[in-house]
């Protein structure tokens, strides 16, 4: 697929390395807000905000969405799905915006092309958080996960393959794309509780995109 969004973007302005396979992009798509979150708007019409149930029965705080295979969380566990069990209709399709960025980002971050299956968005109204946990619900974990930030700053742990390892905060901003995959595909991480604020494109609130080869 050519489209041809990333060709005049400026060179990241700075990277960091987080581990062996773990970069973040700080800035990587930060002028390309108002077309993501088009995207992104696109699919909550057709998936609405919900506050998944964790397999132990809680409510979280953060509100999901998805297209390509979808994510479930019940008290059987955690799972994708390619359908709406309640429609039987296919989720919808990741958008070709969304498609050419992660492919973009895995390439930038020395990581091979990437088709990733699955695009979960997160959104974090202030207070909300994600606690630390792997990504190990996808078929194979060769494929690196692309990770975006839009709207409010977050402050992202990055920890090791043992829960109890130390974990990096690194702050993240809008526009800030963090890619972790090889040695670091199964390390812990998750973000903590956003603060008040207002951003102005994405208003009181931050959206996650993380897009992920799943089934
Ligand atoms: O919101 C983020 O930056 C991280 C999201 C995340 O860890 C996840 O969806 O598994």
């Amino acid at each position: 697929m050519t489209i041809d969004l990333f060709e005049d973007s400026p060179p990241p302005p700075w990277r960091e390395q987080l581990g062996p396979g773990a970069v973040v992009m700080h800035g990587f798509v930060r002028d390309h807000g108002p077309e993501l979150l088009a995207a992104v708007n696109g699919v909550i019409a057709q998936v609405p905000w919900r506050h998944l149930t964790t397999p132990g029965g809680f409510v979280m705080s953060v509100a999901m969405s998805w297209c390509g295979n979808g994510w479930t969380s019940d008290h059987r566990g955690y799972r994708y799905s390619e359908r709406d069990s309640r429609s039987g209709q296919r989720w919808p399709p990741i958008p070709d915006i969304l498609l050419a960025l992660a492919d973009e980002a895995s390439r930038q971050a020395g990581f091979a092309p990437f088709i990733p299956d699955s695009c979960l968005i997160n959104r974090y109204d202030p207070g909300s958080k994600l606690s630390l946990h792997q990504d190990k619900d996808e078929r194979d974990f060769d494929a690196p996960i692309v990770s975006v930030s839009l709207g409010l700053p977050a402050v992202f742990q990055f920890g090791g393959l043992r829960r109890g390892d130390p974990a990096r905060r690194v702050p993240l901003a809008h526009g800030d794309v963090v890619v972790w995959g090889g040695p670091s595909r199964l390390c812990f991480h998750g973000i903590m509780p956003v603060k008040e604020g207002y951003h102005s494109l994405v208003g009181p609130h931050r959206i996650n995109i993380t897009l992920r080869k799943a089934l």
